[in-house]
């Protein structure tokens, strides 16, 4: 059986997201952050790093949310959520990569600098740059879709599922986002599985 430990509105949406777009049962267990539940021996000794979205699948833990994902899509191959191709294979985890290091890690950066980092360690001028090296990996990001509906090789995949996580991230934080990333952004935000994984979340919380 496999079980997601999350908590709603945070990175492990993606998980819960992929797992309702393949439609296998799995059991949620709630880490609660604000209680450092993530913290204690209980969840480290499954997830040493203390993040969530980890994922456990017959004792075998997994962490990283792309990874995640991708193990889902791996798992579940009449969901199609990635490529079975070479070429598109190598297209999925050419976007997916960029997504996670081009593109998220300045948005997490610049957040951190902003408000997350303890006063003395924030330094505001990472944050505008970090936000700048955003703004360029989006405009790449932009370029690539405009004319496509998804990330990779013309079909959902789970690279979709993370990369829009990432991009309602930005929208929340008030980050502008071209039309072309709204219009992306939107249409997946439709997608039935995602409404399920939010419901399952906040049922947990
Ligand atoms: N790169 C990791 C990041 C995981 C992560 O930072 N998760 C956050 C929630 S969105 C968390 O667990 N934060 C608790 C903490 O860092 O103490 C992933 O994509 O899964």
């Amino acid at each position: 059986m496999i079980k997601l430990y999350g908590y709603p509105q945070t990175r492990s949406s993606r998980a819960a997201w992929a797992l309702e777009e393949t439609g296998a049962e799995y059991e949620y267990e709630l880490i609660n952050l604000r209680a450092g539940e993530h913290k204690q021996a209980a969840f480290l000794a499954i997830n040493p790093f203390g993040k969530i979205p980890t994922l456990v699948d017959d004792g075998h833990p997994i962490s990283e949310s792309a990874a995640i994902c991708t193990y889902i899509a791996e798992k579940f191959p009449a969901a199609k959520l990635i490529p079975t191709d070479a070429k598109g294979r190598a297209e999925y985890f050419q976007w997916l990569f960029f997504v996670v290091s081009e593109l998220e890690v300045h948005l997490w950066t610049a957040a951190k600098h902003d408000r997350f980092l303890p006063e003395d360690k924030r330094i505001p001028k990472i944050a505008i740059t970090s936000y700048w090296e955003f703004e360029k990996a989006a405009t790449v990001l932009s370029a690539h879709l405009k004319g496509r509906q998804y990330i990779a090789s013309n079909q959902f995949s789970a690279a979709d599922i993370i990369c829009v996580s990432i991009l309602h991230w930005a929208h929340h934080v008030k980050v502008n986002l071209d039309e072309t990333l709204l219009n992306y952004m939107n249409k997946h935000s439709e997608r039935p599985a995602l409404a399920r994984a939010r419901k399952r979340e906040a049922d947990a919380a």
